[in-house]
């Protein structure tokens, strides 16, 4: 661990298709008759997740629950990593978290004396193990039968261990516990720029065979807070790349490597370290991360964030935007929207693009969250989420609607706004003036979605729709 001064940002990776064109102007919106109540907010785990300072979050499933084992930076000195406990929280819909207090202490380890940094945990044999990284030099493993408390130390020495050990590098930190499926258990660790992984034995206590180290080829190099996750088959190993740092991946055919880099996952925090983990939960991944979020934050005093993952179609992983709302469970109906002139035809997206289709398969693919406008949460402006791309939403690029990744800006936000108004060709259906372009409304041209301005009666019966179920 290094500490650098405040990290720059590098612009995200562009995620949508087409150019875009649309100027940044938020302009007053000329009164329209009939604008149509819109659906409440959802319910949204806003960034930061928890109000107590915590980091170096390790996010794992247990009997359905979300569990997030933490470093406890509330009761750090504010100057260094100096907590001598770890945090739990956990969480049914990831929005209402539950804090379970500090489920072990570095005092819980006879052979440790300070630095309760970046936890990790597992289950298995009936037993919840944490791995919990001490004095910079050594990682312990506690076990209980719960996930939240009741933990002790069965070994009565470290597990992993500088000096004792060989090839731990210069600082054995960051544990990231891995079961793959065919039950071998790993344990990859490391900071100071050497990546390390060492088999678990079936009792998850001890080691079997050399620490070995991590290869990567390619990309930018390892600097600490490695993950690994499996998906597919492919196994994505997740590290931070410095101080400040990038989150970034690389993959393999096999947990031990070697790693092909990949790419950039979460670009650097607005403080000197970053650290994250990956989860699936109920059918959707998510990382977890730090960042400075609240009043008195910084360096020492961090908060932990959660936002959506999301991955290609050939396995490569989508740049992840930090966000102030974060993730939750949508509070809001998936609806669909019908063209009122071809009533067999649905708003769908397919490879990004967005067009009006009859029979869409899959079902998803066509139904949108429409959420308060990113842009304006007022009455009657609106935006639309993807019920199967959560966090993409419809936004129009060179005009034409495109489904794209929210990264956060405003001008994402004002191309993604629409202003629901009573529907141009029948005021009983609707329609939605774009926030940025109000000369202009969502139409179907071609039976592809635009921004267009509409003038003759066909132009308004394409900008017409219907909700659906
Ligand atoms: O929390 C102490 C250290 O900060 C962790 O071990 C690193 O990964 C960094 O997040």
């Amino acid at each position: 661990m290094r500490l650098a001064k405040h990290p720059g940002t590098t612009p995200p990776t562009p995620t949508r298709r087409r150019r875009h064109a649309a100027s940044a102007i938020a302009v007053c919106l000329a009164a329209v008759a009939g604008v149509v109540a819109v659906q409440a907010a959802p319910a949204q785990a806003a960034n930061p997740i928890v109000t107590r300072f915590a980091a170096d979050p390790s996010a794992h499933v247990f009997n359905n629950r979300m569990y997030i084992y933490a470093t406890d930076d509330e009761s750090n000195s504010g100057t260094y990593w100096d907590s001598n406990s770890w945090r739990t929280y956990s969480s049914a819909d990831l929005v209402n978290w539950t804090d379970h207090g500090a489920p072990f202490s570095v005092s819980g380890f006879s052979w440790a004396t300070q630095y309760a940094w970046a936890p990790s945990a597992a289950a298995r044999n009936g037993y919840h193990y944490l791995y919990l990284p001490v004095d910079r030099t050594k990682i312990g493993v506690a076990r209980s039968t719960t996930p939240t408390g009741g933990f002790s130390d069965p070994r009565g020495s470290a597990l992993i261990e500088r000096g004792r050990d060989a090839n731990t590098g210069e600082e054995p930190i960051d544990p990231a516990a891995f079961v793959d499926d065919d039950g071998q258990a790993y344990l990859y660790f490391g900071g100071a720029r050497a990546p390390r992984v060492v088999r678990l034995n079936a009792d998850m206590i001890s080691t079997s065979g050399a620490i070995q180290s991590v290869t990567i080829t390619g990309g930018s190099a390892f600097a600490e807070a490695g993950f690994m996750h499996k998906r597919n088959g492919t196994y994505y190993f997740s590290y931070s790349t410095g101080w400040p740092g990038q989150i970034a991946y690389a993959t393999a055919t096999s947990p031990l490597g070697p790693f092909t880099y990949r790419g950039v996952i979460l670009d650097a925090v607005n403080i000197s370290t970053n650290h994250h983990s990956i989860a699936a939960y109920n059918g959707q991944w998510y990382i977890a991360y730090q960042r400075n979020a609240r009043p008195g934050g910084g360096d020492f005093k961090r908060s932990l964030a959660m936002e959506y993952l999301t991955y290609n179609a050939d396995g490569t992983i989508n740049r992840v935007a930090q966000t102030s709302t974060g993730v939750g469970s949508p509070a809001i109906p998936a609806r669909r929207l019908q063209s009122y002139n071809f009533t067999d035809r649905y708003v769908r997206h397919v490879n990004y693009d967005v067009r009006i289709d009859a029979n869409v398969n899959p079902l998803t693919d066509s139904q949108w969250r429409v959420t308060p406008g990113l842009a304006n949460t007022g009455s009657g402006y609106v935006s639309f989420e993807s019920v199967n791309f959560p966090g993409y939403y419809l936004r129009h690029v060179n005009y034409d609607l495109a489904l794209v990744q929210n990264d956060g800006s405003a001008q994402f936000a004002a191309d993604a706004t629409f202003r629901q108004v009573a529907g141009l060709a029948n005021s009983s259906a609707v329609s939605f003036q774009s926030y940025n372009f109000p000369t202009r409304y969502l139409r179907h041209s071609d039976y592809l979605l635009r921004i267009d301005p509409v003038s003759t009666t066909t132009d308004r019966a394409d900008a017409t729709y219907r909700f659906a179920g």
